[in-house]
């Protein structure tokens, strides 16, 4: 008997929801999301409160030449006026806790049951949160969330948490995003940036504002050969400018670039032709695992310190030597006494586990394969 192959999932259409808190990480998770489920062949309606950032992080998503995705101005009472002209949706994804507007579910409530008496289902209904290698993110993910009060009374919600374990709902990854790997020129990139080839490391910097920024550029003004230091735009350019107006002589003989915004796909150029990144927030930290160079994280900081426990769980999760954990104790200033480990000469070791963390990732589903699986369990 010939056998048929299963028939592949359906394509969708998305509201994706992203409020922009501060930074560029909520709305730079939200379209390496969309872009990653358009190029699946999902349609998707990207509801932003503040697209500004896209200007510069992916500027044909404003032009509207990303096939698959429209960018919509996103302000609640506003929304709730044109639902009735849209096309219903099948998923609904709030990301990072925003919640759709009472205004916009009613409004969506009453042309579902207007145009269809017998199909008045809500999208399969998402919440997106912050990804976190601690044990309640994956105890949560795929949790229901009954909707008890307002317009979605009855309705259910879904928790998804990405994470770095296969319980979890794992992380963005292209399909072709080792394949864009294979073929990169480091040094042909580098120039095109106007940073010439040198002989020694070449640094990342994508930071706050790290108190532990002085120790480092000691460290690499005093490198037997000059060290390349590429800086961000934004806070890392800030932080490292106050920290050589106070010591000018932290500069030594490190070239220092200072970088205009990148594209996100630019982004993940600058990671992988350096040495060693130093990133933060979330998605960054994402990209840099990809990028397999070893890396430092600058967790976002929460007034009550919970980011401590957050860090301490991915450095587990890391299998982290001592002074690895020196290291993020040092940068993130977590601990009064930490001091930054010699980087250069520690470098090895960690390209060592960076690159074993980026095995054991690449073992799992990516997280639009695993969300793509999950609404179809639930719609
Ligand atoms: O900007 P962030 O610090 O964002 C943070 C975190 O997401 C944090 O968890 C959240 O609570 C807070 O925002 C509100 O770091 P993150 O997450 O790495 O986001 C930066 C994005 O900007 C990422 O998608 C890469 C992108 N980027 C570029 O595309 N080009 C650039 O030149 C730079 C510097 C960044």
């Amino acid at each position: 008997m010939p056998t048929t192959a299963p028939a592949p999932p359906p394509h969708l259409l998305w509201d994706i929801f992203c409020r922009v808190i501060d930074n560029f990480g909520d709305i730079g998770v939200c379209w390496r999301l969309c872009s990653d489920l358009a190029g699946r062949g999902h349609e998707i309606r990207l509801w932003v409160d503040d697209a500004s950032a896209l200007t510069w992080m992916a500027p044909e998503a404003l032009e509207g030449r990303v096939p698959g995705v429209r960018v919509l101005p996103w302000s609640d009472s506003a929304n709730a006026t044109c639902v009735a002209a849209l096309r219903h949706a099948d998923v609904w994804v709030e990301t990072f806790g925003c919640e759709i507007a009472p205004e916009f579910i009613a409004a969506y409530a009453n042309s579902m049951r207007a145009e269809d008496q017998n199909d008045s289902k809500f999208p399969a209904w998402i919440n997106l949160e912050y990804l976190s290698a601690e044990g309640f993110a994956r105890r949560c993910h795929r949790l229901a969330s009954p909707v008890m009060h307002g317009p979605a009374k009855g309705a259910t919600k879904f928790f998804f948490y990405p994470g770095f374990t296969p319980d979890s709902g794992s992380l963005i990854r292209e399909p072709n995003l080792l394949q864009r790997q294979q073929t990169f020129d480091a040094a042909g990139w580098l120039l095109a940036q106007g940073v010439p080839h040198s002989a020694g490391p070449v640094v990342s910097l994508f930071c706050y504002e790290p108190r532990a920024l002085p120790a480092l550029l000691r460290q690499l003004a005093d490198s037997p050969k000059p060290c390349t230091l590429l800086v961000t735009p934004g806070r890392a350019t800030g932080a490292l400018q106050a920290a050589l107006a106070a010591h000018p002589s932290l500069r030594g003989a490190t070239r220092i670039h200072l970088l205009p915004h990148l594209s996100q796909t630019d982004f993940d150029h600058l990671l992988w032709a350096s040495d060693f990144n130093f990133v933060r927030g979330e998605d960054s930290l994402v990209r840099a695992m990809w990028a397999g160079k070893p890396f430092a994280w600058h967790i976002y900081p929460q007034d009550d310190d919970a980011h401590h426990a957050k860090l301490d769980a991915f450095l587990d999760w890391m299998q982290a030597t001592p002074s690895l954990r020196d290291l993020h104790a040092a940068w993130n200033a977590t601990r009064v006494d930490a001091n930054l480990p010699p980087i250069l000469q520690e470098m090895p070791g960690w390209a060592r586990l960076a690159s074993q963390a980026r095995d054991r990732l690449l073992e799992m589903p990516d997280l639009s394969t695993q969300l793509i699986d999950f609404v179809a369990e639930k719609r």
